[in-house]
């Protein structure tokens, strides 16, 4: 039977393709974005035959110009669940926790995408999913009316619930139901010019924090951006003003670096659009804009905790005030992180992918204990494993620069991943805990292929 199935990850990538067209249809300027990052792109493949060799022999030429990642904010607990429901059609589940509320950001969030090693070569995309913390509102009257708003909404057309229920009735959708549910699904993250509130509530959640006007105020959870691959974060931001783009300030995460670690990524700033009240009155409103990632290898837990330590001591004292003297600064930060790629995995800071070497004879017992000398005789291969998820510090740049100058101090309330899962239905995968079971399946298999 289920071969009479369409594939998720097919799903995905058709999903992907049509929001990419719907944006670049809704946002003009995010076109102009793909167009330079495709022209930086083509540059550097011209430039660097040894990495355009890598991307070709990885399959990753073809899907260069692919979205790699979207976000989107929900309003309520039952709204994070249905989407839960809608992104596993797609293979996309929820990985990860990140609370914003310690950056001033009423919302936290989890990222929807996929987990296999195939899944993610074939179409890595993911959404990044924020739940709104109505609770956070201190006026009990507008944080009521606000739920209210939402409750009254309905945010997943009914075909599309219809076919998320026979997803999960027969365990697949057939051809032409998935090119329905594609159709129907992307109706969820459309923009609408109209508020479905009038001019007096919008300016009320508006006063009360920028975002929750955003997410309260309209009939969905509008795509707020779409994120493409960029194989040079440096030269874009710095192309962007020739395109009449205003890039923010700094690019977010760690510096450029000889084996790129984590993920770097930056955005313009929203754009001023038109909107429409429900008493008719008109207003402007900012939400949407684009970015651009590059990613690196991903940190083990020891990893992590060092990019954590260095990233926090850059930032004490004055913030930079241009991107090239914060990326000064940031490289002096990250000098005692190790660069090169026998050292990142001889120091258990990075996760690496192991592959044995077709038709390679070693006289090296093919175990666990004999790895360096496995490495050594060329029987085995190590490449860096990327990261795949995001990093809290750098999204909450992000939205920051999307939100205008005024931001706020932080909240305070304690981090909830348990309210946070509550709401989803499910708890969220640890993503560490998936790049330590993926190197330990590489390596596993390549041993055994070596005879161990
Ligand atoms: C999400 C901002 C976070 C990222 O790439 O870190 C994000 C939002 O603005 O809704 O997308
Ligand atoms: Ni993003």
């Amino acid at each position: 039977m289920s071969d009479h199935f369409y594939s998720a990850d097919r799903i995905r990538d058709r999903f992907s393709q049509a929001m990419s067209d719907m944006y670049q249809q809704e946002v003009p300027q995010y076109g102009t974005l793909l167009s330079l990052v495709a022209d930086v792109n083509r540059e550097v493949i011209e430039r660097d035959t040894r990495l355009a060799d890598t991307l070709t022999a990885n399959g990753e030429m073809e899907r260069l110009h692919v979205e790699r990642h979207g976000a989107i904010r929900v309003g309520s607990p039952e709204e994070l669940a249905l989407l839960r429901r809608m992104f596993a059609v797609m293979g996309m589940f929820p990985v990860g926790y990140y609370d914003l509320s310690v950056a001033g950001v009423p919302v936290h969030a989890t990222a929807f995408r996929p987990i296999d090693d195939e899944a993610l070569k074939l179409n890595p995309f993911r959404l990044f999913t924020s739940l709104l913390r109505l609770e956070l509102i201190a006026d009990a009257e507008l944080r009521e009316r606000a739920a209210a708003i939402i409750a009254s909404r309905e945010i997943v057309t009914p075909q599309a619930v219809a076919l998320i229920e026979r997803f999960e009735a027969q365990g697949g959708l057939n051809e032409a139901e998935a090119e329905t549910f594609v159709v129907e699904a992307l109706e969820t993250f459309r923009w609408h010019r109209d508020a479905t509130v009038d001019l007096a509530t919008y300016q009320a959640l508006h006063q009360e924090h920028r975002l929750i006007a955003d997410v309260v105020c309209f009939r969905g959870p509008h795509i707020n951006h779409l994120t493409p691959r960029t194989l040079d974060i440096d030269a874009v931001q710095q192309r962007m003003p020739t395109k009449g783009i205003t890039p923010k300030a700094i690019i977010e995460g760690p510096p450029r670096r000889h084996c790129p670690i984590l993920l770097r990524q930056t955005s313009f700033k929203a754009l001023e659009e038109s909107i429409y009240f429900a008493d008719e009155a008109e207003g402007q409103h900012t939400a949407r804009f684009g970015e651009i990632e590059q990613r690196g290898v991903a940190l083990t837990r020891k990893g992590r905790m060092l990019y954590d330590q260095l990233l926090a001591a850059s930032r004490q004292g004055d913030p930079a005030v241009s991107n090239a003297d914060h990326q000064a600064h940031l490289a002096q930060a990250f000098a005692e992180f190790p660069d090169d790629q026998d050292a990142l995995r001889r120091q258990e800071l990075a996760f690496f992918h192991y592959r044995a070497v077709p038709g390679a004879t070693t006289a090296e017992d093919a175990t666990s204990d004999n790895i360096e000398r496995l490495l050594a005789t060329g029987a085995l291969v190590a490449t860096p494993m990327i990261y795949e998820d995001f990093l809290p510090v750098s999204a909450a740049g992000i939205f920051q620069s999307n939100l205008g100058d005024g931001t706020r101090d932080e909240y305070s309330s304690h981090s909830s991943q348990q309210t946070f899962e509550q709401a989803l239905g499910t708890a969220v995968t640890d993503e560490i805990a998936l790049y330590e079971r993926r190197q330990a399946n590489s390596l596993a298999q390549a041993l055994a292929e070596l005879g161990g």
